[in-house]
């Protein structure tokens, strides 16, 4: 099972500020988790973080064929970005939706989320924990 995960613009940001909302652990600890959680259930990971939406669509195009599934939390595009949502429609992998905070209890323009149009599940406040859950669900339903 070969999984890419995205994480897009300020995530790399994590833990610098805001760890009431996003918790105080960096980015770095984040993608350690993430690698290690795959080692457990198994699978290949590939992580990919960008601030520019257009890289974002590039490497969604570039998994067509490469990946059996994607795992991306969109950060702010999640509630902007048509380009992205297209994109993960035009390759059809099996996509799970993160959010480190629950973003239905958060501001209303955080509520709607375009990538929720091409995801099959989408988890949010589980802080990094919900990757894990992204990926076993992946794992189990491919
Ligand atoms: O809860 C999430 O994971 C979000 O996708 C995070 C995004 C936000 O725009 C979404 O609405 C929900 C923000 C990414 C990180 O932003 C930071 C802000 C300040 C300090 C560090 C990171």
């Amino acid at each position: 099972m070969k999984i890419l995960v995205i994480n897009g613009p300020n995530l790399n940001m994590l833990g610098i500020r805001e760890p009431g909302i996003y918790g105080d652990r960096s980015f770095s600890a984040l993608e350690e988790f993430i690698r290690a959680s795959a080692k457990e259930l198994e699978a290949e990971v590939s992580l990919f973080q960008s601030n520019h939406e257009g890289e974002i669509v590039d490497v969604i195009q570039s998994a067509y064929g490469v990946f059996d599934g994607i795992v991306i939390n969109p950060a702010a595009y999640t509630h902007t970005s048509v380009a992205i949502l297209d994109a993960l429609k035009a390759v059809a992998i099996p996509t799970v939706e993160v959010h480190l905070s629950d973003i239905n209890s958060r501001e209303e323009f955080r509520q709607h989320s375009f990538v929720s149009l091409a995801a099959q599940k989408t988890i949010c406040g589980l802080g990094f924990d919900g990757y894990k859950e992204a990926l076993a669900y992946l794992c189990e339903n491919k």
